[in-house]
């Protein structure tokens, strides 16, 4: 299962122009060579999301044909080499995601799976992700809620340089503390925080006091998202017009660290300023985003392609079930059970001192919220985002952030469900 590991590159971090000359060179040629949508496989989003329960060399969607060449992975220093590492793929590619049966985004996602797949490792295990990115864009991953060594956080250019198109970053840390928790890209540009870079990090722990006051059976694991659909595409379209752009700077010789307005040391971009430098801000004109979600997920999936997936929720009388609701993107929701009093347990991944009853629970960007349902009132029951306007597809109701919590043993229910797109 673990796997010793050769030692910290103590190399200096590569020096930024040629990094991205080479960045440049790189977008040129995959430009010439592949059509950038061509990866769409809609067979491989549709169920629940992948977890990555074991080391998982070799078993994800990365294509070793086409995989890193050694002088492109890159080590983040800083981690010790003399732990047992539990040690992960993952990659950064551009798909396109069907959202529900009529509806497909272009997307930057982790295997190429909206969400990426969930990680679930045992507090104080000490993990070791090789990323590899197959975009065009630059990445990096933050481990959001784990306490973890600085070089390893994911901060673009505080943390650590983000991986260039073709690079694995390899990141090593120690999964603490305990509870759910979650990854995402933390390239804060518009069309990263619109994309579906995000995943599940679940961290376990034998000591966990919820599993010990409820007695759970199953666990579900909710990623809530938000998408401007039309955005993500119009922002994807022009960064593979902009690669067209680099390509002929480089050609005639004009690329530099100021047309990319990248510096590695803050004095050398004041320096470039004085030397008659204008920098992005001060030319004016750039478009305003403007991005208003239309199309809400669960899981990956718009209402109601969420049942009979992941985000379909089983219950049975008498059953304690853990629902682990993470908010992966930029838009408030109010997650309503019907028919239940339900028990928040924690938020951030972090135990409450005392479980709250509620039926209703804000989930807001970049929160965790862990709640426990005990079975006791048999039926099929409404589970969904009670801020309205998340409840419908591009406008239309019903639709969106929409799921079911449904009893196993109704016997003969008086009433069935039925499907509906247009109410
Ligand atoms: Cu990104």
């Amino acid at each position: 299962m673990s796997r010793k590991h050769e030692r910290v590159s103590r190399e200096p971090v590569n020096d930024g122009r040629r990094r991205f000359l080479r960045t440049a060179a790189i977008a040129g040629s995959a430009l010439a060579s592949a059509p950038l949508l061509a990866r769409s496989d809609p067979e491989a989003y549709g169920v629940a999301p992948r977890y990555l329960h074991e080391p998982a060399k070799g078993s994800m969607m990365f294509d070793h044909d086409h995989g890193p060449h050694e002088h492109d992975r890159i080590e983040l220093p800083g981690a010790p080499d003399d732990v047992e590492y539990r040690e992960f793929d993952l990659s950064f590619d551009l798909v396109e995601h069907e959202l529900l049966p009529g509806v497909k985004m272009p997307a930057f996602a982790f295997n190429g799976q909206v969400p990426g797949p969930v990680f679930r490792v045992q507090e104080n295990d000490w993990i070791k992700v090789n990323v590899t990115n197959n975009t065009e864009e630059m990445h990096t991953i933050h481990w959001h809620g784990v306490d973890l060594i600085y070089t390893m956080d994911g901060v673009p250019m505080v943390s650590h340089d983000p991986a260039h198109p073709g690079e694995t970053l390899v990141y090593r840390f120690q999964a603490r503390p305990h509870g759910t928790r979650f990854y995402h890209c933390h390239w804060g540009t518009p069309l990263h925080m619109m994309s579906a870079l995000h995943g599940a990090f679940i961290i376990d722990s034998p000591d966990d006091p919820i599993r010990k006051e409820f007695p759970y059976t199953r666990d579900y694991v909710l990623m809530l998202e938000s998408f401007d659909v039309e955005f993500t595409r119009r922002h994807i379209n022009e960064l593979l017009e902009g690669m067209k752009q680099v390509n002929q700077l480089m050609h005639q010789g004009r690329l530099s660290h100021v047309t990319h307005g990248f510096f590695k040391r803050y004095q050398d971009f004041v320096q470039a300023i004085e030397d008659g430098w204008r920098p992005p801000y001060t030319r004016g004109n750039a478009p305003r985003d403007h991005i208003v979600p239309n199309f809400f997920a669960i899981n990956g999936k718009s209402y109601p392609a969420t049942l009979g997936t992941h985000g379909h929720l089983r219950i049975r009388r008498g059953e304690y079930i853990r629902i682990r609701l993470i908010n992966g993107g930029m838009a408030d929701h109010h997650m309503h059970l019907h028919g239940h009093q339900f028990w928040k347990v924690a938020e951030d991944g972090n135990p409450l001192p005392q479980p709250i009853r509620l039926n209703t629970v804000p989930v807001t960007p970049g929160k965790t919220v862990d709640i426990i349902v005990y079975g006791d009132n048999p039926g099929f029951w409404d589970f969904h985002d009670h801020k309205e306007i998340h409840s419908r597809n591009n406008g239309i109701y019903p639709g969106g952030m929409i799921t079911m919590l449904e009893y196993e043993d109704m016997g003969d229910p008086p009433y069935v469900p039925s499907t509906s797109v247009n109410q």
